[in-house]
């Protein structure tokens, strides 16, 4: 139903409500919305120029959004395969029947195999907390396979934290007080686009902005310094800036003293980091890694702003770890707008009671088996695991598209003694493979409460139509799952906003509803750690980590060349491929399969001759020694896949780089999609995937 707070009769039976909502995507902006209902039809989505962080804009995504809830091609009712797997050869059936073919399959397969052979698989395509915490209540009552980790955002937390104790940082809205931000592997304009006015206006206010970035990116664009190292060598770009300010006695001596761990190990360590082997080794110029170094540590307050693109490599923790050595080595913590910007979204869960939202105790004294999330396609193939899985559960997530090495988890999803339900608004490359699937709501047609990783406001989100066909929310879906399974825990049955109020014990719902968002607590001088109090066993900053010493891996920060390119490897796969989101229409796999966005996905006024979907960038230099042009169809292959593609020529990037932006879905391309290609090699720590250090060998094709 749409709020009442703002609705008027106009004539007779005609009614014009307003409800306000908050963006679910999985994008750090959770802008807030106001819809606009006529009779119960939404016409209107806009920005809520009220919000405190996106200011009344949304985004070349979402400015569409209506259009996508009612798209011709949205899943309205529940569907049965009648097909092979992958096929998308369906016919409709109704909720009752679909329910009850699910619940008889997964009590069989529960009774034959037991509950670990089940697994549930979901992910943030709607990040509200409803949404995603709710499902959990029934899968803990059961006791299925659980997973760690996580395709995104994992590796970045627990990289940070192996550092400063925490994954808490610095409010990137803090960066209105800095004067030099060093953008590091994230690309703002594009990902975080909202972020960017508050770092135009520290520039205005004399912020120097540097990106480092290994494509040229939008945000490259902007800034006042671009640096392009080759992908994966920034820690030894980070070791190399270490010996200069050491070298130079630019650290700040009273801070490191009184705050941090390991400085004579540290700065014993970094001795033989010279600008000139980081130099080779990042393929960067010896007096940019000495300038880059001199002014970070002399420029006062100096901010890092991260996010998550550089996680996704094999010692992405390593990553994160030595980035957050440099504050402590500058004390660029000690003042407001220094120190490192990254996800605020462990602030926002001290706010959340994430165990009344999922109710862990569910499980009782059971333990169930926890696999690697981003594994999956080794999940559902390997057959060595004891019970495999039987029965798999997907909402939320298009894994199809997202997981790496989709050709093998392809085999997984075709597998015929595996049973899958899929619950989505669209009929994705994951839903085709599915036995059931089910009509998800969106956010328009669902009460919820969605937090921030980009910011500090939680937002409400007022249904403001009436599920369309017969699409249920996620949480609607488990209530009825474990009705049809018959159990009768009270707690799986509970209704949303008695679970919201019990997952927000601090926040008063009434207010929250009435004010459409309440910011959570942050400290008020605009410093995380106050006078440089850090949650480690040490209580300080730690440069040498005995928790990482204990996990088998470097005490101090160290860099390694990825495992994947050994030299036999690098002979047969000489480019390096990066699948990167180049897309501002396109949010993950979602509205990539929509044709107005996949349109505008295509333009490129500069040159405009590559149309009919994704490509491989490549700088001439590479595509001339290839003897291939622009437009030319490619084969791009490795040992996981091939997939064949047009060639773009940019200047985006540097020799033995190629790009494939990802999102697309797999009629789009020959032969599968980019993370056909993709590494699916664990990261060090974290729980997160190597996506980016995959390596690929490019040929005319035929
Ligand atoms: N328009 C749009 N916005 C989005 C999304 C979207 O799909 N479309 N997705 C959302 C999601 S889920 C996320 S997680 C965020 C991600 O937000 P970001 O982290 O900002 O974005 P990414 O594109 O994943 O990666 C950022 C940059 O990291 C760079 N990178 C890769 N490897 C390295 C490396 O080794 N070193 C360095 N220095 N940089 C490296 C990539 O080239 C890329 O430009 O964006 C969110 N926002
Ligand atoms: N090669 C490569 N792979 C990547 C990345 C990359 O940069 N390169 N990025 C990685 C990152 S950072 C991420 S976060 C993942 C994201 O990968 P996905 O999670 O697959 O991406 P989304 O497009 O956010 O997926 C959301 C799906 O959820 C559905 N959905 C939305 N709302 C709801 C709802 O309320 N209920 C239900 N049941 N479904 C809903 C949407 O229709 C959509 O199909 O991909 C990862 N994969
Ligand atoms: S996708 Fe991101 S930028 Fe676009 S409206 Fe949603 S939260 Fe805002
Ligand atoms: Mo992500």
């Amino acid at each position: 139903m749409a709020s009442t707070l703002d609705s008027s009769n106009i004539t007779g039976q005609d009614t014009r409500t307003t409800a306000y909502g908050t963006c679910h995507h999985d994008c750090p902006d959770s802008c807030g919305w106001i819809a606009t209902v006529e009779n119960g039809v939404a016409v209107k989505l806009r920005g809520d120029p009220d919000h405190p962080f996106s200011k009344g804009e949304l985004c070349p995504k979402v400015n569409n959004f209506i259009e996508r809830a009612y798209s011709e091609s949205r899943v309205t009712r529940p569907l049965r395969r009648i097909g092979p797997k992958g096929s998308g050869e369906f016919e409709q059936i109704s909720w009752a029947t679909a329910l009850g073919e699910i619940a008889s399959q997964l009590q069989s397969v529960i009774q034959n195999h037991g509950a670990e052979a089940v697994l549930p698989f979901s992910g943030a395509g709607n990040q509200s907390l409803l949404a995603m915490g709710f499902p959990y209540r029934l899968w803990n009552a059961l006791g299925v396979t659980r997973l760690q980790g996580a395709l995104c955002g994992a590796v970045a937390g627990a990289g940070v934290a192996m550092t400063n104790g925490t994954k808490l940082a610095l409010d990137p809205e803090e960066l209105a007080h800095s004067k030099l931000i060093i953008i590091w592997g994230s690309n703002t304009r594009l990902t975080n686009r909202h972020l960017w006015p508050t770092i135009e206006a520290a520039r205005t206010a004399g912020a120097r902005i540097i990106v480092i970035d290994p494509i040229r990116t939008i945000t490259a664009d902007e800034a006042d310094q671009f640096i392009q190292p080759l992908p994966g060598t920034d820690v030894a770009l980070m070791l190399a800036m270490m010996h200069v300010i050491i070298n130079e006695d630019l650290h700040d001596h009273k801070w490191v003293a009184a705050r941090t761990l390991g400085f004579e190990d540290l700065e014993e360590h970094v001795r033989e980091w010279s600008p000139q082997r980081a130099a080779e080794i990042c393929g960067l110029p010896e007096d940019e890694i000495v300038a880059l170094a001199r002014e970070y540590a002399t420029t006062r307050p100096a901010a890092i702003r991260t996010l998550i693109g550089a996680e996704h490599r094999e010692h992405g923790g390593m990553f994160f770890r030595t980035l957050a050595c440099l504050p402590a080595l500058v004390g660029a913590w000690r003042d407001r707008g220094g120190g490192l910007a990254r996800s605020v979204g462990s602030w926002t869960d001290l706010a959340i009671d994430h165990d009344a939202l999922s109710r862990p105790d569910l499980l009782g004294t059971r333990e169930p088996r926890v696999l690697d999330e981003v594994r999956l396609a080794d999940i559902l193939t390997n057959t060595d695991l004891n019970p495999s899985v039987h029965a798999l559960f997907v909402w939320g997530t298009n894994p199809m598209v997202s997981v790496p090495n989709t050709e093998l988890l392809r085999k997984g999803f075709e597998r015929t003694d595996l049973f899958t339900v899929v619950h989505e608004q669209f009929l994705t490359d994951t839903a085709r493979y599915a036995d059931i699937v089910l009509p998800a709501t969106t956010q328009l047609e669902s009460l919820d409460v969605t937090p921030s990783w980009g910011h500090l406001n939680l937002g409400w989100n007022e249904a403001a139509i009436a599920p369309v066909g017969e699409s249920i929310s996620n949480a609607e879906f488990h209530r009825q799952l474990a009705r049809a399974l018959g159990l009768t825990e009270p707690a799986l049955f509970e209704e949303d906003l008695a679970v919201l109020t019990a997952a927000l014990p601090s926040i008063d719902i009434d207010q929250l509803r009435a004010e459409h968002r309440v910011r959570v607590p942050y400290p008020e001088d605009g410093k995380p750690f106050g006078d440089g109090v850090f949650p480690t066993a040490s209580g300080r900053v730690e440069f040498v980590s005995e928790e990482l010493r204990a996990l088998g891996q470097p005490a101090l920060p160290t860099y390694e060349a990825p495992t994947e390119y050994a030299p036999e490897q690098l002979t047969r796969f000489p480019f390096r491929l990066l699948t990167p989101k180049q897309h501002a229409r396109f949010l993950n796999s979602s509205y990539s399969h929509l044709p107005k966005h996949q349109r505008a996905e295509h333009q490129r006024p500069e040159q405009g001759a590559v149309e009919g979907g994704p490509y491989l960038e490549m700088v001439a230099a590479d595509a001339t020694a290839l003897n291939l042009f622009e437009g030319t169809m490619v084969k791009v292959s490795n040992d996981r896949g091939e997939v064949t593609l047009r060639v773009r020529i940019t200047e985006r990037l540097r020799t033995g780089v190629v790009a494939i932006p990802w999102g697309w879905w797999g009629d789009s391309h020959e032969g599968g999609v980019a993370n056909s290609l993709t590494s699916d090699r664990l990261t060090d720590w974290g729980g997160g995937v190597a996506y980016s250090d995959t390596l690929v060998a490019i040929s005319p094709a035929l």
